[in-house]
């Protein structure tokens, strides 16, 4: 093992693995950060053996450990916002106030779920049946597959490690490969917490095979998956056909409607915010935004001119608003999505192209498309850049029509002044969350993440309605005799 290479963790050892992978900043492609080593399918194997093996222990350690443990794992990530918050930012390419508040945001998630380990209460029914009791346990699943993506390498991990382990389940971790930094720091934190060997466990891998190790392993309860929709369904079946729980949050393709009634600075706020704000990297970015006839021209020309402002740079540079590209692959995405755009008829009114630096790196302008046939690619396929489509419709039905063709529905944005609308648009969305007179991306850590059709399945993911994916309920009769 040379000196730089950052270790699995398996069964409470750090264990080197089969080769390793190295990230890159992509604000500075000669900035190599690490090297990470690789798990094999067999080193996975032992990673889930020694989960199930911790696992009686753990669901029987009192809440009062749990939370301890949670809450100790919460202050040491509060205290190490700004390493943290620096390593996301040099790897993944988001800002650094955005790096910084991402892992704020996962120490929180922590201490929430740290108090979770309490609220593990179950129900008493009253029986039909005289003599009887009968009560309802939620009971912790066991093994706990977590899957995650590069674009929330500290959030999203914290928002599904935490409650699993809150509930009393016993983790095996496989972080993207593109942002192994934030998740070994955040891992090497976690082992640092006292819980007992093999309760948490980091696998980190390149390509299928860890993710297959986890996803087939027959002691593997459930998967934890955020992710591509076609990576998800795929896992989805494999799960399904094992009889594996699953609780999988997919790809979306954002509706901002924007109504002719709408503050205007406030509607480019949202738009500039929610489409283009972390390079366009989130689920949950505004990717269409539909706009009503009579405020048209005039948002896309405010559009238009506050996105010549917009500071594209490195991402750790004090005045950057966008960072770059978080990687080749999503920029060689980005650009073939401008050029079909422009293939299929619509007009780049702003940006699109690359953007000079001091340093190489995978600098893009943020494009935005007017007249955009709602059947093309740009406004159906979830893209996951800086690339926002306009659709131009009469009024608010058609507005709302256009929202809910699509094939997903995590979240969708309304920027107006009109109650009934609103109200509305908030009972009709197809979607799974809904954001009024703000962007589409920015959720409370404490609230549900769900979201509809192709974008969810299963129990939403945080806040206490998790409990139902990371718990399973049990019946329990218990007659008092004759
Ligand atoms: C947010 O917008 O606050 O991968 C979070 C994603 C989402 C998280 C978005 N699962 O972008």
């Amino acid at each position: 093992m040379t000196v730089n290479l950052f270790p699995n963790y398996i069964a409470g050892t750090w264990a080197a693995g089969r080769g390793a992978a190295t990230n890159i900043n992509p604000s500075d492609l000669n900035d190599t950060i690490g090297d990470y080593a690789q798990a094999s399918a067999d080193q996975t194997a032992q990673a889930i053996e020694a989960a199930a093996a911790a696992f009686p222990k753990w669901r029987a350690a009192s809440p009062l450990i749990r939370f301890e443990a949670l809450d100790r794992i919460g202050s040491e990530i509060l205290a190490r916002v700004d390493e943290l918050g620096d390593m996301l930012a040099r790897e993944e390419g988001k800002t650094l106030p955005e790096a910084k508040a991402e892992a704020h945001r996962a120490g929180h998630l922590f201490k929430y779920f740290a108090a979770e380990a309490y609220r593990t209460t179950g129900d008493i029914y009253q029986s039909l049946r005289e003599g009887v009791s009968l009560k309802v346990l939620r009971e912790p699943i066991g093994v706990v597959g977590v899957i995650t993506p590069w674009n929330f390498p500290l959030a999203i991990p914290a928002w599904k490690i935490a409650p699993a382990l809150a509930y009393g389940n016993t983790v095996v971790f496989k972080p993207a490969e593109l942002v192994p930094g934030s998740a070994w720091m955040l891992s090497d934190i976690i082992a640092r917490a006292g819980l007992p060997d093999g309760v948490f466990n980091l696998v980190m891998g390149k390509g299928r095979e860890v993710g297959e190790a986890i996803v087939t392993h027959p002691k593997v309860s459930g998967v934890t998956f955020t992710g591509s929709t076609p990576v998800g369904r795929n896992m989805g079946a494999a799960l399904f056909a094992r009889g594996a729980k699953m609780q999988l949050e997919m790809g979306g393709k954002n509706p901002l409607i924007v109504l002719d009634d709408a503050d205007l600075d406030l509607a480019v706020h949202c738009a500039l915010q929610g489409s283009f704000f972390s390079t366009g990297q989130r689920c949950t970015a505004s990717s269409r935004l539909i706009v009503t006839e009579g405020i048209h021209d005039a948002f896309v020309d405010r559009l238009c001119t506050a996105m010549k402002d917009l500071r594209i740079g490195d991402a750790r540079a004090a005045d950057t608003q966008i960072g770059p590209v978080a990687s080749e692959a999503q920029l060689a995405i980005d650009k073939r999505y401008v050029s079909q755009a422009v293939d299929d008829g619509a007009t780049l009114a702003a940006g699109g192209g690359e953007v000079e630096s001091k340093t190489p790196g995978h600098y893009f302008a943020p494009a935005l498309f007017t007249d955009v046939s709602p059947q093309a690619a740009v406004a159906r396929d979830e893209i996951f850049g800086p690339i926002a489509a306009v659709l131009r419709v009469p009024d608010y039905d058609a507005a709302l029509a256009t929202a809910n063709d699509c094939e997903f529905g995590l979240s969708a944005g309304i920027v107006s002044r009109d109650a009934a609308k609103i109200d509305h648009f908030s009972q009709n969305a197809e979607s799974g969350m809904i954001q009024v007179n703000l962007p589409t991306a920015g959720m409370d850590f404490h609230a549900p993440f769900t979201g509809r059709k192709g974008s969810s399945y299963g129990a939403p993911e945080k806040g206490s309605y998790c409990r139902e994916f990371f718990t399973a309920a049990k019946v329990v009769h218990e007659g008092r005799g004759q």
